[in-house]
């Protein structure tokens, strides 16, 4: 059992996370096939292997996903959605529903896709709350085919 037990604060010679905060260095012990997947997945964004790097992503976006559960916590994120814009009154509904969240829709993007298909982005930042509440507005309504709700980050995690 020598992981998850031991951890040092002895300066790491990896790349700097981007903060002030001390690197602490621990040692894992994962099956050799796992590991090999993990750094084929690295190598295939484009990325030398740097593990650390990578796992400290990986810890950050998991604790956003945590975060995101409790509804004060202030989340930023995008939601996208595929609907058409033929199907009865939508895109007023659309309209309406977005009119009551001004605070929280920081911008919203429109393509025309096709004939019949908009795709539509927003910009979302707020109370988790009020941003998980919209989403399940736009998301709801007929018409709306495919949609997804992204949060990207808390207002915590851009400090970790
Ligand atoms: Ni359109």
């Amino acid at each position: 059992m020598d992981d998850h037990h031991q951890a040092s604060t002895t300066p790491s010679t990896d790349d700097a996370p981007g903060d002030s905060s001390q690197l602490v260095r621990f040692s894992v012990t994962v099956p050799e096939d796992l590991l090999r997947a993990f750094d084929d997945r690295i190598l295939r964004k484009g990325d030398v292997v740097n593990r650390s790097s990578t796992i400290r992503d990986l810890i950050r976006a998991s604790l956003v996903e945590e975060s995101q559960r409790t509804p004060e916590v202030e989340v930023i994120g995008s939601l996208t959605m595929i609907y058409d814009h033929h199907i009865g009154d939508l895109t007023r509904r659309l309209d309406e529903v977005q009119h009551d969240y001004t605070d929280e829709i920081v911008s919203t993007m429109h393509v025309h896709l096709d004939h019949h298909n908009c795709l539509e982005i927003l910009a979302l930042k707020g109370r988790g709350s009020r941003i998980y509440e919209l989403a399940d507005h736009l998301l709801g309504l007929r018409g709306v085919s495919h949609g997804k709700l992204a949060c990207a980050a808390t207002e915590n995690s851009l400090g970790l």
